[in-house]
């Protein structure tokens, strides 16, 4: 084919560029020009299916882009506190809540809640127990010794005579809130960071209380709820929230095993309950007022809920979850 040979290298869109072409081909006969213009068609429709295209590498670095992007947005508040001094147990941030939690049943709901038992039995409160319906139970506290004796300098008391260190409830799976209160650790609180008197300077906390030395004596000023399901007693830690008037919760929504009971030991405080975002037709947000000897129970995976301190006392709750 003589000449013509030589142009092994034409660009691939050689016969669009009719001009370059036509001068790169110049001296081929009729034959060679047909042999080059079925090379180069087949040629570079095979690189085609070679490499990938421009726009589908760009479409998927964005797409990457953007994952990274929203995991990074809805994880970094966890990803802070933990390496913080908290770690993030409780998780805190709405949008992953709201996209990772189970979505409810609406049997949640029903025209009145929350429903209410006094002194329920066993048998009673069964048919409450796991339909994730709030339930306040009043009356079932009134022989706890815990009711009279458990208050801030009860507590101060009790962590010093144990020689509990009450740091360690930030540590090992144990947990110290602090909410809106510029506090470190359940230490601070005992060692006087703040009043023990209602009406000084606001503060609310809860701390997770795994010091077993703790655990037990407080166990001997309060029992498991009679009524809850036997097979639920001693399998959780208990928790302690405790703080003065018009503190509380921010409203939120747990991602805990179970659901919780919660005893109302002194003051008073307002749950404001706001059901899933699939039952908002089905029911309506709800607000429950607990006072000292009600026990309220509640499945805080489902419903969203905040509370804040009412009255005048100084709050005191225990609780814990049940099986
Ligand atoms: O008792 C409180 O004030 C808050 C309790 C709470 O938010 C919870 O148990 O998830």
């Amino acid at each position: 084919m003589g000449e013509c040979h030589r142009m092994r290298h034409l660009p691939h869109n050689c016969f669009a560029m009719r001009k370059t072409c036509l001068q790169l081909l110049q001296g081929c006969s009729q034959q060679q020009l047909l042999f080059w213009r079925n090379y180069l068609t087949a040629d570079s429709q095979q690189q085609k299916s070679q490499q990938p295209e421009l726009p589908q590498t760009v479409l998927s670095f964005l797409l990457l882009l953007s994952i990274t992007t929203v995991l990074i947005l809805f994880t970094w508040p966890c990803l802070r506190q933990s390496l913080g001094t908290n770690p993030c147990l409780v998780p805190n941030n709405f949008a992953l809540m709201e996209t990772t939690r189970p979505i409810s049943s609406c049997d949640i709901c029903s025209a009145e809640l929350p429903v209410r038992l006094h002194r329920p039995d066993r048998a009673e409160f069964a048919a409450h127990a796991y339909r994730g319906r709030p339930v306040l139970v009043s009356g079932a506290t009134e022989t706890w010794p815990a009711q009279r004796r458990v208050n801030l300098p009860f507590l101060r008391r009790l962590y010093a005579r144990v020689g509990a260190n009450a740091s360690s409830v930030s540590e090992d799976g144990c947990q110290f809130l602090a909410f809106r209160s510029a506090l470190e650790s359940l230490e601070e609180v005992l060692e006087g960071r703040v009043e023990a008197a209602a009406d000084g300077p606001p503060w609310y906390i809860g701390w997770s209380n795994c010091d077993p030395r703790v655990a037990a004596m407080l166990r001997g000023l309060y029992s498991w709820p009679s009524f809850l399901p036997e097979e639920g007693e001693g399998s959780a830690v208990d928790w302690i929230f405790m703080g003065t008037p018009g503190q509380g919760t921010a409203v939120h929504i747990d991602n805990v095993h179970r659901p919780s009971w919660q005893a109302q030991i002194a003051g008073s405080k307002r749950w404001r309950l706001f059901p899933p975002p699939e039952c908002e037709k089905v029911c309506r947000p709800l607000t429950v007022d607990v006072h000292p000897g009600d026990i309220f129970l509640l499945d805080t995976n489902q419903w969203y809920h905040g509370t804040e301190v009412i009255g005048k006392e100084m709050s005191i709750t225990i609780g814990s979850e049940y099986d």
